[in-house]
């Protein structure tokens, strides 16, 4: 069984620059997750990949008075992934609901469950957006129980100064940052 689970936080098209809602330089994070996707598949790790996949009328859209252009909607390019995902990879859908946001990859899915059930201990998490998904979901990983890192050099943040205080949070609440 895998001690650990790699989560690979909303790695997908709109949220790259071009995309609906671009976090600034989150293409330059793309080959670092791909090396850490490799590194740890070959360690025998388990690795999921969450996405944001929304329908068209999500509550967290300008439209439906949310505060977010309409982005990662269900079966488009934009809700693509751009890692390199290998076979058996997991992956979680999240805020799959019209009337329900989620920032967590835990909130509304069987993460927790999946984890557990390969015998997962220690989760280490990459991707975007640092100050939103990706802190929401270490945050959800250390109130399961999961011993949990940061993997600091393969996460991007929306705006520089709400990602330095998303570290902040995440480290005292007890998320290792390496
Ligand atoms: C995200 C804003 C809206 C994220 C998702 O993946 O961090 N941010 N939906
Ligand atoms: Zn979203």
């Amino acid at each position: 069984m895998p001690e650990e689970a790699l989560i690979v936080v909303d790695m997908q098209r709109d949220f790259m620059p071009r995309g609906a809602l671009p976090v600034p330089g989150g293409d330059e994070i793309i080959p670092r997750c791909n090396e850490y996707i490799e590194e740890f598949r070959k360690r025998g790790a388990l690795i999921v990949a969450t996405r944001d996949w929304h329908p068209p009328n999500h509550i967290s859209f300008k439209e439906q008075g949310g505060p977010w252009p309409a982005h990662c909607v269900q079966n488009t390019p934009g809700a693509e992934f751009v890692v390199d995902l290998p076979a058996g990879a997991v992956i979680i859908s999240k805020a799959t609901e019209p009337d329900k946001e989620a920032y967590s990859g835990f909130e509304g899915t069987d993460l927790a469950e999946i984890l557990r059930k390969n015998g997962v201990k220690r989760v280490y998490v990459c991707g975007v957006a640092t100050e939103y998904c990706v802190k929401a979901t270490a945050l959800d990983a250390v109130k399961h129980g999961f011993e949990t890192y940061l993997l600091s050099d393969a996460v991007k943040g929306i705006r520089p100064g709400d990602e330095e205080q998303a570290l902040r949070e995440m480290k005292s609440a007890g998320v290792r940052i390496l």
